[in-house]
């Protein structure tokens, strides 16, 4: 039987350990082809460097893709992260439609804010295009804040589990069946995440680490992904992306002045462990 092959739609953060520089290792390690389609080129990422450069790699896309479609290249699951401009998500889209096999899976991390704040050069208008791509996801793999932009409820620090219900009925109206809605906590610390498959919800809970670490969401989502095309079922999948993301966060908390991202290398055997 042949392999997995996904491709993976995000930007290629030359330094930070976040978005394509997790998502390629991550998913490879998961023993699954990653291809992948660079949204944007950036010197660093936006959480805590100033002075980045930026090319947007939007006008790219459509020609990357009717090559594809010549060659009939396609893919057994399209998995998006960071988008480069609200025009790219046209195109994202059409990238779904149209490079997909029979049946593909399509899973969106809409990642553009945390903490209550949208990241450097994200709008309102971004965030509406977004919630058009969820529409069109089999999953979407929010936190909490990305959860209240795409729906529109107001964000809250504390919260219990009929506000959490009422995101995840408010995210499935936007179109999406599944939402593995991660960081979500009901006691003190303690966090976890959230598998709503079809209107039935499951909650994996772990320890909450004191250190928090930049780019975790990308780690989590990658290896959400991996899992998930290594045949396991929702909720194994993010169960083990919990573990591996706790474990990258363990790891990172030993290294001197690591602010930058998530020290996620020396965690992948545990990643390959945990998928056996
Ligand atoms: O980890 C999400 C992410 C991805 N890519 C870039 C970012 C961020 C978050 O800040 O700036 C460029």
């Amino acid at each position: 039987m042949s392999y997995k092959r996904i491709l993976t739609i995000q930007d290629i953060s030359c330094v930070g350990q976040c978005s394509l520089t997790v998502a390629l290792p991550v998913i490879s390690a998961c023993g699954v082809e990653t291809c992948v389609l660079p949204s944007a080129v950036l010197s660093t990422h936006t959480g805590g460097f100033s002075g980045f450069t930026f090319r947007d790699l939007t006008e790219d896309m459509p020609a990357i893709r009717a090559h594809w479609q010549k060659e009939g290249i396609k893919f057994d699951a399209i998995y998006t992260g960071y988008l480069g401009s609200t025009k790219q998500i046209g195109y994202v889209a059409d990238v779904f439609d149209n490079c997909g096999k029979e049946g593909a899976l399509k899973i969106v991390d809409p990642a553009m804010a945390d903490n209550g704040k949208l990241y450097y050069g994200f709008d309102m208008e971004f965030v509406a295009a977004m919630r058009g791509l969820c529409a069109r996801a089999d999953y979407v793999v929010p936190n909490l804040t990305e959860a209240c932009f795409l729906t529109g409820i107001e964000y809250r620090e504390k919260y219990d589990r009929a506000y959490i219900e009422e995101l995840l009925r408010a995210l499935t109206a936007l179109g999406c069946p599944n939402v593995i809605f991660t960081g979500v906590s009901y006691a003190e610390g303690k966090t976890g995440v959230v598998v709503y498959e079809k209107g039935e919800y499951s909650y994996y809970e772990h320890e909450m680490l004191a250190n928090s670490c930049h780019g975790t969401g990308d780690i989590y989502a990658s290896a959400f992904v991996g899992a998930l095309m290594r045949g396991k079922c929702a909720y194994d999948a993010a169960r083990i992306a919990a573990d591996y993301t706790l474990e990258c966060i363990r790891v990172t908390a030993e290294q001197d002045n690591h602010w930058y991202g998530a020290a996620f290398e020396p965690a992948l055997p545990k990643l390959i462990e945990l998928l056996k």
